[in-house]
């Protein structure tokens, strides 16, 4: 292992997001006035997912977002990968990719 590669781990690099095989297992962390949330909003209507969302301007959504991902930011999909197990995936960039790379397999 190269330095390089010592110094990215110790950063302490976020695993990746964990596939999952229902919509359901999903809800995405947003509220409005959010222009980064309303792109993803879009993205799930153009690829006719029905993903619940939890508006963080109801504070037991934010309380729950900021205990489970660690920051207030929205959006933030949540992942639930095993039964109460949540993965919790900031950067709207980074939630449509997963979003269109896992589309069909969500359906
Ligand atoms: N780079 C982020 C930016 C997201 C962002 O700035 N979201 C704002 C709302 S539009 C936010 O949550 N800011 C932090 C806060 O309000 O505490 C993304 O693309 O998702």
């Amino acid at each position: 292992m190269s330095l390089f590669d010592w110094m990215k781990g110790a950063e302490g690099e976020q695993s990746p997001a964990p596939v999952v095989d229902s919509q359901h297992k999903l809800a995405l962390y947003q509220r409005a006035w959010c222009p980064y949330c309303d792109r993803v909003k879009g993205v799930i209507n153009e690829l006719d997912l029905a993903i619940a969302e939890c508006d963080t301007n109801q504070p037991e959504h934010l309380q729950a977002l900021m205990a489970g991902g660690g920051q207030r930011m929205v959006p933030c999909l949540r992942i639930e990968q095993e039964p109460g197990q949540y993965f919790w995936l900031y950067e709207s960039a980074d939630i449509i990719a997963y979003l269109r790379q896992h589309a069909e397999a969500l359906r």
